[in-house]
């Protein structure tokens, strides 16, 4: 009863298989380059842990989520469709996917709003919202595998609850921070747990 519940969700690492996509596309394109399994991700920023391995790999990397098809074509990670669909259709429930494009806009956010046409539905594009700074979108729940969300609000309405992901599942979680292990995990009573 009250008010509805509004819950905002990340799409890439959460929805998408970003990780995965990139890996794949990178060592097809870049063969005979070293790469980063996804066990041994770490840290947020898939460059910078590139440029780490080496410097030149930094822009290698980019060149693959900058390239044509790569957002469209990522695959949708295990449940998380079937729960963002099952989370629209409850009672008192608003969902929103709300995701960070990348600044080369040449291809990314026609092929986030195609992504979402494609696994969700064309009337689900009413949902998408596109920012760079999440902190501005008021909401109940945001699910996000980014560990640090921050941006001009410094007090966002928000919970975050932190998806896991393998760059962040390495990550001491501190005691105040919830986390969705996968879409396997109790999704349903982290939303009932915000409502009122
Ligand atoms: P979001 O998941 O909504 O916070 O969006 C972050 C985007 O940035 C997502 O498309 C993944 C992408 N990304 C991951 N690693 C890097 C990186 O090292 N550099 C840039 N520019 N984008 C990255």
């Amino acid at each position: 009863s009250g008010k509805r519940l509004r819950v905002l969700v990340d799409m890439d690492g959460v929805l998408a298989d970003f990780e995965g996509g990139f890996l794949e596309k990178y060592r097809a394109r870049y063969p005979d380059e070293p790469f980063i399994t996804l066990d041994d991700r770490r840290g947020f920023w898939v460059s910078a842990q590139y440029g780490q391995l080496r410097s030149d790999l930094c822009e290698k990397a980019m060149s693959i989520w900058q390239s044509k098809d790569f957002f469209i074509e990522l695959q949708p990670l295990p449940g998380g469709v079937e729960a963002v669909k099952e989370m629209s259709k409850m009672e008192n429930t608003d969902v929103f996917i709300c995701t960070s494009p990348i600044m080369h806009y040449k291809h990314c956010p026609y092929e986030k709003y195609a992504w979402v046409e494609k696994h969700l539905g064309h009337s689900f594009l009413e949902q998408v919202i596109l920012t760079r700074d999440k902190t501005l979108i008021t909401g109940d729940i945001l699910i996000d595998d980014k560990p640090d969300i921050l941006g001009v609000e410094p007090k966002p309405t928000w919970e975050h609850i932190l998806f896991t992901a393998c760059h962040n599942k390495h990550l001491p979680t501190s005691p105040s921070q919830r986390r969705l292990l996968s879409w396997s995990d109790d999704w349903r009573a982290v939303l009932d747990s915000k409502r009122w």
